[in-house]
């Protein structure tokens, strides 16, 4: 257990040392603690949700693992949540899926579904001063198959536009509910396994479907937009490309998201942002570990989040960038993955926030590019773990690795009785 004392003594060398470089550790944290991380529901119960079919989970993406203790129903999700953001320091956002309304038992298809569904969700996130954000479902489901919006079958492919403009329709209603615009994002599986005859015939559909979709304008909520490189068993061709929505994106202002798991691995996410935000309003991210795929490992802090936070920061673009979590890890304690995942996402923010970039700005326009390298070089053990203790120790979360504990208690007196 870290004692105040150490927290506090730890934390005035590490203030020294900083502001010795420049760097105000102070504002640093009160940068830090304006940033609300988007959770997303989906870890707490392996992407299941609550409709009363079950199948099991399609479009591409899986879930590995069957630790025991996942979410089984909307209280045991919300109590699972509340005990994640106990252990997380600041205020943070809530993004459901349409697949987590409360439908109380009754069988809603997605092509039904209204504001009304997520009532007890607008209530219980004002009661527990969390925001909302929300994304359309169109997996794992029998109309899913391998193409959605951009399917040729005019039934199939309206049915998907319903879901996807009530969704809008309820993000809408949540936004106004909140006061605060809902993000809402929009991600379809649709891709083949092989190469297909015509890869522009349901590009052209998908475009046709989307602009349809978004003709309707609304104040309270936010369009997303995200691509990704390839879903299991549709390897050759994804209709949704990077390409395809930052073209999308682009001519129509419409959000990008980017997830740190939809590109080839060599490529970097951060590059990406500064592109994108000079053409586009603004970026949603969805932070997540590809490891060899977009297999959704819990977010730890590695480089590419350290990028990609330092990014954001260099770019001033905080107001502009939205910064979500999607990675689902069925093999650990899914509290522990949530508040692995966001802490180590909360770090590579102070880390980025705790850099003296007018000293690197100033070396690079003078040329000084061993000063620039230096200086970067030694960064990396500056002790922005005492600031991000003492961030902990503000917010009465657990610093160092304190929640660890936590977390097994709640396994022990809750998770453990979920047979
Ligand atoms: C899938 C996308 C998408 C989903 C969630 C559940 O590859 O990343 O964002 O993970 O909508
Ligand atoms: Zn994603």
């Amino acid at each position: 257990m870290l004692n105040e004392s150490t927290i506090i003594n730890a934390y005035a060398a590490a203030k020294e040392r900083y502001a010795a470089a420049g760097v105000d550790t102070d504002k640093a944290m009160e940068a830090l603690q304006k940033i609300s991380l988007s959770l997303h529901c989906w870890q707490a119960d392996d992407v299941c949700g609550f409709e009363t079919r079950t199948g099991s989970l399609s479009g591409g993406i899986q879930v590995t693992g069957n630790y025991p203790g996942r979410a089984r129903n909307i209280d045991e999700l919300r109590a699972d949540i509340l005990k994640a953001a106990s252990l997380i320091p600041g205020k943070h956002r809530l993004s459901l899926h349409e697949i987590y309304g409360d439908f109380q038992g009754k069988a809603v298809d997605r092509n039904e579904v209204t504001p009304e569904h997520f009532k007890s969700w607008m209530q219980w996130a004002a009661e527990n001063g969390m925001k909302l954000d929300f994304n359309s479902t169109s997996f794992s489901h029998p109309k899913s198959g391998d193409l959605t919006l951009a399917n040729p079958d005019r039934e199939i492919r309206d049915f998907w536009i319903e879901h996807t403009e009530r969704c809008r329709w309820i993000s809408e209603e949540i936004g106004k509910y909140q006061n605060d615009p809902c993000i809402m994002n929009l991600w379809i599986h649709d891709g083949s396994k092989e190469v297909p005859a015509s890869r522009i015939k349901y590009r052209q559909i998908l475009k046709e479907s989307l602009d349809r979709i978004f003709s309707k304008k609304y104040d309270n909520m936010k369009d997303c937009i995200e691509a990704k490189l390839f879903g299991i068993g549709l390897e050759s061709y994804t209709v949704g490309s990077y390409d395809f929505y930052l073209g999308y994106g682009a001519k129509n202002g419409k959000i990008v998201t980017l997830d740190t798991g939809h590109f080839h691995l060599t490529e970097s996410i951060a590059d990406k942002l500064s592109s994108l935000l000079l053409f586009t309003p603004e970026v949603m991210l969805h932070v997540s570990r590809p490891v060899r795929w977009d297999s959704d490992h819990v977010v730890i802090l590695n480089d590419d989040i350290a990028d990609l936070a330092r990014e954001i920061i260099r770019c001033g673009a905080l107001d502009r960038v939205h910064i979500g979590l999607d990675y689902f890890d069925g093999t650990i304690n899914r509290i522990g993955a949530y508040v692995v995942g966001t802490r180590a996402t909360q770090k590579a923010l102070l880390a980025a926030l705790l850099e003296p970039s007018s000293s690197l700005q100033d070396y690079e326009a003078k040329g000084r590019y061993f000063e620039r390298l230096a200086l970067q070089e030694e960064l990396k053990n500056m002790p922005w773990g005492a600031v991000w203790d003492m961030f902990c120790l503000k917010n009465g979360v657990p610093a160092g690795n304190d929640y660890i504990s936590d977390i097994i208690k709640y396994e022990k007196d809750v998770l453990s009785h979920r047979a």
